[in-house]
């Protein structure tokens, strides 16, 4: 059985989560706390980050690198085109929504929303940054419906779970949504979303976990 760790708030945990609940695989969740330095959970993820997997083969961290696992290892339902050019569009908007947009809000994500504060120079750095990469982001996503085109794919588990988070810190930190202010609709993406299964399954776990 494969166990999932982490915390029902992390936005890469319900990425992994909801791909896992997306192929239908039996799984548990095993809460650990963010940035624990016990030895157990550092020997399955060195930065204490989560979330890391274990299965019968051992122990897997990096979110996306746990996806990429799923799909090879469990090929049906497939999240990703079987087209090496489609796979590979599949992943240029991962890279670019976790990397150029997710990474950098998430310098807001003390204030935005644990109650830190952010200092003036660095919202100014993150705003400078989003407003740049946010309409290269809007150059490369589809949302036809799905954010890489016509089916469901890793890419939407990616956007669905890091574009609220990104919205949500602009807007509680900056003032302003900086994705729904670049034509970003993510909240209607992310309705559309919360309509599977999986997706419903991921929102109510992590209310009941006391978040939004
Ligand atoms: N690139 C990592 C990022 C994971 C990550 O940043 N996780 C956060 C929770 S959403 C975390 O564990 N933070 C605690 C820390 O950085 O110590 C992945 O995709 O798994």
């Amino acid at each position: 059985m494969i166990s999932l760790h982490g915390f029902t708030f992390s936005n890469y945990y319900n990425k992994v989560k909801l791909v896992l609940l997306e192929k239908g695989l039996p799984f548990e969740e095993v809460a650990v706390k963010p940035g624990s330095r016990e030895e157990a959970v550092l020997a399955a993820s060195p930065l204490g980050k989560v979330p890391y997997i274990r299965d019968d083969r051992g122990t897997l961290c990096e979110s996306q690198v746990i996806c990429e696992y799923l799909e090879s290892r469990y090929p049906q339902p497939a999240l990703m085109p079987a087209d090496p050019y489609a796979a590979a569009k599949v992943r240029e908007l991962i890279t670019f929504i976790e990397l150029h947009l997710e990474l950098v809000a998430r310098r807001l994500y003390p204030q935005a929303y644990f109650g830190g504060e952010v200092s003036a120079e660095v919202q100014a750095k993150v705003r400078h940054q989003l407003e740049r990469s946010i309409p290269a982001f809007r150059r490369l996503a589809r949302f036809a419906p799905y954010v890489a085109g016509e089916g469901f794919t890793l890419a939407d588990c990616s956007a669905w779970t890091c574009l609220p988070a990104v919205g949500t810190a602009t807007q509680n930190v900056l003032g302003t949504d900086l994705l729904l202010a670049a034509g970003v609709d993510w909240k209607a993406y992310a309705a559309l979303i919360g309509e599977r299964p999986a997706a419903a399954r991921v929102a109510a776990d992590r209310r009941a976990g006391g978040r939004p």
